[in-house]
């Protein structure tokens, strides 16, 4: 049974992996690949990384390939003897110049890159994102909307050792989300550069939403700049990748990428919220403040 079971996993993951066209919003367990992710960037870095990996494979393999018809070819047993010459001016010219070439082909497109992930001008909006032991806040900068994001209530009881519930059953919509839930979302709307300002309240945390390309450490005492715009709709999930203490693996990330329209409607309810949240602690602070000023002489 278990090893059906296993077998099924495998194929579904398979099938995952080798899905042509069909971009999967998470990274699969036993990918194989970068995920090209849904943004420029992030397509960017997929193709670069694909470049440099089809350069490499092609001199592995014609080193190696060389090497074992040397090897072969020239063993003692058929009688080989070493040529004794000790330069070669064309050999040497060309085993510079050939990797000179091969390094720029790679360099120029991924210095452009380069400048493109860290050109955060002209974005629409900021959020400024907050680590700390072992949470996320979020702050959309000038709209006085803020909020915590903290690891989902049901990993959360499941994670607590001893608690006897099975990880594999934490789903969300028939995926396993067991560490990788939270209770608020970043909610951050589509074809829109939002530029992230990223700062840490104690140890060093990274932000990291690999469908974004890139991950950001987040520095107590410094503002880290990075930016994004996503294509597409959906969840896209992350984790903290610095090592930040005793419960650095359940600070997970869950950016929910919405139309502009969703967007701009729940950011209407959330300052409406918040307005309404301080109003309600402003009028609790007077009450308790009146009897003070009351038996003041
Ligand atoms: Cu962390």
């Amino acid at each position: 049974m278990k090893a059906v079971r296993s077998i099924r996993n495998a194929v579904a993951t398979l099938g995952a992996i080798f899905a042509v066209g069909a971009a999967q919003a998470n990274p699969v367990p036993w990918q194989l690949n970068l995920t090209p992710g849904v943004t420029t960037v992030s397509r960017e870095i997929y193709d670069l990384h694909n470049l440099t990996m089809i350069i490499c494979t092609v001199i592995g393999v014609i080193i190696i390939a060389a090497m074992i018809w040397s090897i072969f070819h020239h063993r003692k047993s058929k009688g080989a003897v070493a040529a004794n010459f000790t330069h070669n001016t064309t050999a040497e010219v060309i085993w510079t110049v050939v990797p000179i070439l091969l390094l720029i082909v790679m360099a120029v497109p991924a210095t452009k890159t380069l400048f493109k992930m860290y050109d955060t001008t002209d974005s629409a909006m900021t959020v400024k994102i907050n680590g700390a032991q072992w949470l996320w806040r979020y702050e959309y900068q000038g709209q006085g909307v803020q909020f915590t994001s903290r690891l989902a209530r049901d990993s959360d009881r499941t994670r607590t050792l001893d608690s006897g519930l099975d990880p594999a059953k934490v789903v969300d919509k028939g995926e396993n989300v067991y560490l990788l839930d939270v209770d608020h979302p970043l909610v951050l709307p589509i074809d829109t550069k939002i530029r992230f300002v990223v700062t840490s309240d104690d140890v060093i945390h990274s932000w990291w939403v690999p469908q974004f390309g890139w991950k950001q450490d987040a520095n107590p005492g410094l503002i880290g700049e990075n930016w994004t715009r996503i294509d597409k709709p959906g969840i896209y999930r992350g984790q903290c990748t610095e090592l930040c203490g005793r419960d650095h693996g359940f600070m997970p990330i869950v950016v929910k990428a919405v139309s502009k329209a969703e967007f701009q409607t729940w950011l209407a309810q959330e300052k409406a919220a918040e307005a309404a949240a301080n109003m309600a602690q402003a009028g609790g602070t007077a009450a308790a403040a009146a009897p003070a000023v009351a038996t003041a002489p």
